[in-house]
């Protein structure tokens, strides 16, 4: 069960968008990856994965990795039956009931009928969003308006959602500050994923100290020449950041 891993804390998973490299790429990708000790892989990117070549990438990463590996959906086409499993996402703070509900209803009898775990997140955009911001229509949540999104997070919870997660754009400078991580650790139970901008192991370090239970990094992988060093890394820091978070 995926679920109970990512229950488990802190997870680090592995973004592999479909879109940005060939199959035989992201296998490597993957493989460096598991070295380095990520925990899931993550495939699929806002634009440009159509189911062909979602499939292809499950596929080619499927024959060189054990790892679980969970699709990141775009829209309700974003289904393979050789991928573990798959977010079931809602965008919250969108304007657009189709990233709202509508892809996600589009694909729920298909999914149910698929056997693939079904992993329940409410998605939160946050400024500057970058293209799933732009792409999604979304009503970006300020990087200091707290209010707002312990508001989200908690109807996150309220709406029976297993994970809140917090975006703040593929391949933003910095992540989501730990402040806003904390404050919406402060009002919900249910595990947080962080995704955007981390880049290294100190900025994974403080998240996980703030409150994040699993990191996601794309662009990190993308750009590294020593993939596995930089999970490894990266992995470490969440270590270190979860410990510090046991014992305060
Ligand atoms: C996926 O946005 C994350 O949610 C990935 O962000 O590419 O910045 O790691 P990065």
């Amino acid at each position: 069960m995926i679920s109970r891993r990512l229950n488990e804390s802190p997870v680090h998973v592995t973004l592999i968008d479909p879109d940005k490299q060939p199959p035989g790429r992201a296998a490597e990708m993957a493989v460096q990856a598991e070295d380095g000790g990520t925990h899931i892989l993550l495939i699929g990117g806002t634009t440009g994965v159509d189911a062909q070549k979602l499939g292809a990438t499950l596929c080619a990463v499927k024959e060189v990795s054990d790892l679980p590996m969970v699709i990141f959906p775009a829209s309700s086409t974003s289904i393979s039956c050789h991928a573990d499993a798959i977010f079931f996402m809602s965008l919250l703070n969108s304007r657009d009931v189709r990233y709202v509900v509508r892809e996600a209803a589009r694909a729920s009898l298909e999914l149910s009928r698929s056997g693939m775990e079904i992993i329940p997140v409410g998605y939160l955009v946050f400024e500057p969003g970058m293209l799933v911001g732009r792409i999604g229509d979304v009503d970006l949540i300020a990087r200091d308006d707290i209010r707002t999104a312990q508001e989200y997070a908690k109807a996150t919870e309220l709406f029976g959602m297993g994970f809140c997660y917090l975006e703040g754009g593929s391949g933003v400078s910095e992540p989501i500050p730990s402040g806003m991580i904390s404050a919406v650790r402060e009002v919900i139970d249910i595990p947080i994923i962080l995704g955007g901008g981390i880049s290294d192991a100190a900025k994974a370090e403080e998240a996980v100290r703030a409150g994040a239970d699993i990191i996601v990094t794309g662009t990190m992988v993308e750009r590294e020449t020593d993939i596995e060093g930089a999970v490894r890394d990266t992995v470490s820091g969440m270590v270190r950041g979860w410990k510090d978070r046991r014992t305060n």
